[in-house]
């Protein structure tokens, strides 16, 4: 019953609720801390639920009438129509119609999904087997993010959500994000966000982001990707400018790699 109660109220209340993780007995999306994102719940919640709502009601309605008024004592010499233009017309065509609606706002946000504003900062993110690498091409820091051990997790971090680095980027920023692999198919996702983009061997997908609120966002490896797949987490921190600021000359010194000279790239090209 308390279950019960506490999915209805999580219904109810859902987007009251602060939650840039999943939380136990959730339901629904997370909260959306970007445009996008929000786009994907107003999609969600206000055209899709209504659509799928009303026509479960209509074919349970249809098979509870079938079922009650066709009955064998009621009904005891069946019709013996096979064909009938009118319906046939009609159950083609409406669900037609109902595909067009919803696809007109879902291309929308789609195609507003795959035009990258001017980007602010670019990241790099490469799916390796089981962690993520991250880099911030402009900036030379090149960093591992690991996944924190059950035992060694720290007040406040989530199990199997928490890294010993994470991206930071800055609040309210246009963040381009190239993702790639190394070895099979991983995919990058951060359900706050409404970012999801597969990390395939040999190719760069590119997604972006622009979060709108200070805090720490939790996604997973979204494509199963080996015995580990659980265990590589992606935490983003959306920090302040100068919080920012401080992070990257503090990460540079800590993440710092050996730049690569012009004819060491050649000699790396010509291999
Ligand atoms: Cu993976």
């Amino acid at each position: 019953m308390k279950k019960i109660l506490f999915i209805i109220s999580s219904i109810v209340f859902a987007s009251s609720a602060i939650a840039n993780q999943p939380k136990e007995w959730q339901l629904g999306f997370q909260n959306a801390a970007s445009e996008g994102m929000r786009d994907i719940v107003n999609f969600h919640n206000n055209l899709l639920l209504p659509i799928i709502i009303a026509i479960s009601v209509f074919v349970l309605f249809l098979m509870i009438y079938a079922s009650v008024r066709f009955r064998a004592s009621r009904n005891p010499n069946p019709s013996k129509t096979t064909h009938n233009v009118a319906v046939e017309v009609l159950w083609t065509l409406i669900p037609c119609l109902i595909l067009i609606v919803m696809a007109v706002p879902s291309f929308k946000i789609l195609y507003k999904q795959d035009t990258i504003p001017k980007a602010d900062l670019t990241i790099k993110a490469v799916g390796y087997q089981w962690y993520w690498g991250y880099e911030y091409p402009d900036e030379n820091v090149i960093f591992e993010s690991y996944m924190i051990k059950e035992e060694d997790l720290k007040e406040n971090q989530p199990r199997l959500l928490a890294v010993d680095n994470e991206v930071v980027v800055p609040v309210n920023k246009v963040v381009k994000v190239l993702i790639t692999a190394n070895d099979v198919l991983h995919a990058w996702a951060l359900p706050s966000f409404g970012v999801k983009r597969d990390a395939v061997p040999g190719r760069i997908n590119e997604t972006w982001f622009k979060a709108e609120k200070v805090g720490t966002y939790y996604g997973q490896c979204s494509e199963l990707c080996g015995i580990q797949h659980a265990f590589m987490p992606i935490a983003v921190r959306v920090v302040s400018d100068e919080e920012y600021a401080e992070w990257l000359s503090d990460a540079k010194i800590k993440f710092a790699k050996e730049p690569i000279l012009e004819n060491e790239n050649k000699k790396i090209a010509s291999k």
